[in-house]
């Protein structure tokens, strides 16, 4: 049996529409996803929505509707953006599903039985328009740390989950397991900032709101957030309810993929709720960096963003995919322009890419009715481009089991790069010249067409419509090899255009 691969984003909240900062951990998680497909592995992805909560109670209020009927409307906006970008998630997991909800109600009764859920009084510092609580240490100039508004003082009656009696077990399975959280400085981070101070019990019902999952035994309280929404990543796959054999062939996740900001849910919250629970932690949890835009996080609550489909229909699907693939090294912050977008497209894809391929088909064309054959003359300069084309597939896999996807993607448009620059050196319009070379031109074309073949089945999993065009150009649809064939001969059909170049940079 193939070896399996779960893979997580986290379950964003439908309080507003999804913007390119969702967009950018869903691709990555996809790009992943489908590289892991191609390698062989039993893939599940699973994306979703958290859709309880005070915020998403007060948006219905003011949109005059129930808050199922406003998430609702958001769901599908999001469903719709997920087919705009292509993504190839295998599980949408909606917290108001019966399956969650049931599961929870299962998860809160186990654990207040065996005495990890206690009865107690909450008091705290609270941003609404985050859903935050805040203790006063971590408040910035009085205000909410992540969006810098007013937090007002709460206090109620409300369940806690005792964090603090697993602090210790915690602290040794983060220093034994060095990959769980990656990158390197958000374990630092967590460990010296968060659990050394000492952690202290999370709550995990309320009873100012009711939208949420009710707690079984004490009805005026509702399930609160991270309870509701960390537990997600089990329930989709069954776990408490009658089938769960995906939980059983699934669990534990290889990789939950979050924004840096809930690292800290997902590595201390999390694991904690799943030693009470007696399962096994999940293998890594990657916090990557933000897209800003105007140096500001771009956020539901400010606002400050287009709807992304906008850029897709104004630059194409695949240059959005590869701009957020490409542009930032991952796990740190990275800007989000259309004039960086502009210029990705007209370097990389149009100039780089583009252009390799349809003067390189057009000389196949040209020179030899489209009908090329193995190599036949091989001159010095050939044996280092080879060996790069035999190289790229190990390169970008290293590259992809560590998640620097950046790296990966740098990694194939550098050979691409240096196809470019073996049509420069090897003058094929010279050679066209004389009929004695003819034989060294149709090499020198066999060599570039091998080095496009493999460079388009690795730009699969990042662009994936891109990757079919091009293999359909050269009628290689079937051609998956990852190495320098000597025997592949081709007969190409017409090319076209991958990417326009856009001349105005101003918008
Ligand atoms: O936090 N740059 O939901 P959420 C990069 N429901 N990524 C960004 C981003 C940006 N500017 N803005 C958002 C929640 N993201 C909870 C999660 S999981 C059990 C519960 C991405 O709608 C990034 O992945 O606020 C971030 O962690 C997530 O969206 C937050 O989504």
């Amino acid at each position: 049996m193939n070896k399996k691969f779960y893979i997580t984003t986290p379950i964003y909240y439908p309080s507003a529409n999804f913007h390119i900062g969702h967009c950018y951990t869903t691709i990555i998680a996809d790009a992943i996803a489908r590289f892991k497909r191609q390698e062989g592995y039993d893939v599940c992805f699973q994306t979703g929505t958290d859709e309880h909560g005070q915020k998403i109670e007060l948006k219905a209020k003011e949109a005059n509707v129930s808050p199922k009927q406003y998430v609702d409307e958001i769901v599908k906006n999001a469903i719709d953006l997920w087919d705009s970008l292509d993504i190839s998630y295998d599980k949408f997991i909606r917290t108001t599903d019966e399956i969650h909800e049931k599961a929870v109600q299962k998860i809160f009764v186990k654990l207040y039985e065996q005495g990890d859920i206690y009865k107690g009084e909450y008091k705290g510092m609270y941003c609404t328009p985050c859903e935050s609580f805040w203790t006063n240490t971590q408040l910035v100039d009085g205000k909410c740390p992540d969006c810098g508004r007013e937090v007002h003082e709460v206090i109620e009656e409300a369940y806690f989950l005792k964090l603090s009696k697993y602090q210790d077990r915690l602290v040794e399975y983060i220093e034994t397991h060095p990959d769980f959280i990656q990158p390197e400085s958000r374990k630092n981070e967590m460990i010296n900032n968060f659990i050394k101070p000492g952690l202290e019990d999370l709550c995990v019902s309320r009873t100012s709101f009711s939208w949420g999952i009710p707690v079984p035994f004490d009805q005026k309280h509702v399930v609160y957030v991270w309870l509701d929404a960390l537990t997600n990543y089990i329930t989709s796959l069954g776990y408490l309810s009658d089938d769960d054999e995906e939980f059983k062939k699934y669990w534990p996740a290889d990789l939950h993929l979050v924004g840096k900001e809930i690292v800290r849910f997902h590595t201390i919250v999390w694991p904690i709720m799943l030693m009470a629970l007696d399962l096994p932690l999940p293998k890594q949890v990657f916090g990557h960096g933000w897209l800003v835009i105007h140096g500001q996080k771009i956020s539901k609550s400010l606002g400050n963003y287009k709807d992304p489909r906008e850029y897709i229909d104004k630059y194409g699907l695949d240059a959005v995919r590869y701009f957020v693939l490409r542009e930032v090294p991952f796990g740190n912050d990275g800007a989000f322009s259309e004039e960086a977008l502009i210029k990705r497209i007209n370097a990389d894809l149009a100039n780089n890419l583009g252009n390799l391929v349809q003067r390189t088909i057009s000389m196949g064309h040209k020179y030899f009715s489209g009908k090329i054959a193995p190599k036949k003359v091989e001159e010095a300069i050939d044996l280092e481009f080879i060996q790069s084309i035999n190289q790229i597939y190990k390169t970008v896999q290293e590259k992809m089991d560590n998640y620097h996807i950046s790296e990966a993607l740098e990694d194939i448009f550098e050979l691409l790069r240096k196809s470019n620059k073996y049509i420069d050196d090897t003058t094929p319009w010279i050679l066209a010249k004389d009929e004695s070379k003819t034989h060294r031109l149709e090499t020198v074309l066999y060599n570039l067409l091998e080095s496009i073949r493999v460079c388009a089945n690795l730009l699969k999993a990042f662009m994936p419509s891109t990757s079919s065009k091009i293999l359909e150009q050269l009628n290689k649809i079937d051609s998956l090899d990852l190495k320098y064939l000597d025997n592949n001969s081709y007969d190409l059909n017409k090319p076209y255009p991958l990417f326009k170049r856009i001349e105005d940079t101003k918008n």
